[in-house]
């Protein structure tokens, strides 16, 4: 057994650890303390892996390099980008956002990474695009969960390109001032902290510009409990469960929970005239 958070002593450094830490954007500040890395790094969801929180040591097996993500579907340039190259290209940034889980649990987590519309842009989104679908990887030699639930893998998110292009929707490649370990969504996974965490896709392998919308992986299995926008709302509790309160990493306490988890002065105008719309779902 390894120590928590330990890396096998043969495992192979990561290429990219010498590029973090990466300077703090103080524009992104928080109304709480930040989760511990502990508690951050052994506390996940990651079905690919198993339904327990408990998946940090399986998910080790995941093989983050060599790593690719293909940018296709309503581009003018369909790309395929080496991770390693990405991060050379990309600025990276940290930024300390809040993540709410639909299960009621919350913490908060400094990411490193850069806008997603900046990895979007890489492949030129023709402006006939109004989607953004995601898929994670499939490989169920080393994703238990993958042989074990008669889902349909792979998991999938999507967004709108507005969405997409908001400032807020973030690629985290690092967390606590490190390359981001594959439990968290390694080598690179998405950030929308204004929505429920189902939305924040780990270890993207593929990213589609559509004008249909994409039907993610978790409305797929239950479109009742799990919907497109999925945006966080204390008023609107899921079938199963009130949504009134959240749980944070580490602590007994409730908090109260905050309209778009508390990032409306950025992301409240994407909704405006989609009132009739399941928003909170
Ligand atoms: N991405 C994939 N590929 N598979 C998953 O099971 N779980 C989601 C999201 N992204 C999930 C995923 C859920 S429900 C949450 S709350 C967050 O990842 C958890 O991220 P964390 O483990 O880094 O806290
Ligand atoms: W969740």
């Amino acid at each position: 057994l390894l120590p928590k958070g330990a890396l096998a002593a043969d495992a192979p450094a990561d290429p990219s650890a010498g590029l973090y830490p990466v300077a703090r954007n103080a524009a992104f500040t928080l109304d709480r303390a930040v989760t511990d890395e502990s508690l951050a790094t052994t506390y996940n969801n990651f079905v690919e892996f198993g339904s327990q929180k408990s998946i940090w040591r399986a998910a080790q097996k995941l093989p983050v390099r060599p790593w690719a993500v293909v940018i296709d579907g309503m581009v003018e340039q369909p790309v395929t980008v080496d991770i390693d190259q990405l991060l050379a290209r990309m600025p990276l940034e940290e930024r300390l956002y809040r993540h709410r889980c639909v299960e009621a649990w919350a913490m908060a987590v400094p990411w490193s990474g850069f806008p997603l519309k900046a990895l979007l842009d890489m492949a030129k989104p023709l402006s006939s695009a109004r989607y953004v679908r995601m898929e994670t990887f499939k490989n169920d030699k080393v994703a238990s969960g993958q042989k074990q639930f008669w889902y349909p893998w792979p998991y999938v998110e999507g967004l709108t390109v507005a969405e997409a292009a908001n400032e807020l929707a973030f690629i985290a490649t690092g967390l606590y001032g490190k390359p981001i370990p594959p439990q968290n969504g390694a080598p690179l996974r998405l950030v929308l902290p204004w929505k429920y965490g189902f939305k924040s896709i780990k270890s993207i392998a593929r990213i589609t510009l559509t004008d249909q919308r994409p039907v993610s992986f978790w409305e797929s299995i239950q479109a009742s409990e799990y919907g497109f926008w999925a945006n966080v709302n204390p008023d609107v509790p899921h079938p199963r469960w009130s949504q009134k309160t959240e749980r944070l990493l580490g602590s007994d306490a409730r908090v109260p929970t905050q309209l778009f988890n508390g990032y409306g002065a950025y992301v409240a105008d994407l909704y405006k005239g989609l009132e009739g719309e399941k928003l909170y779902v």
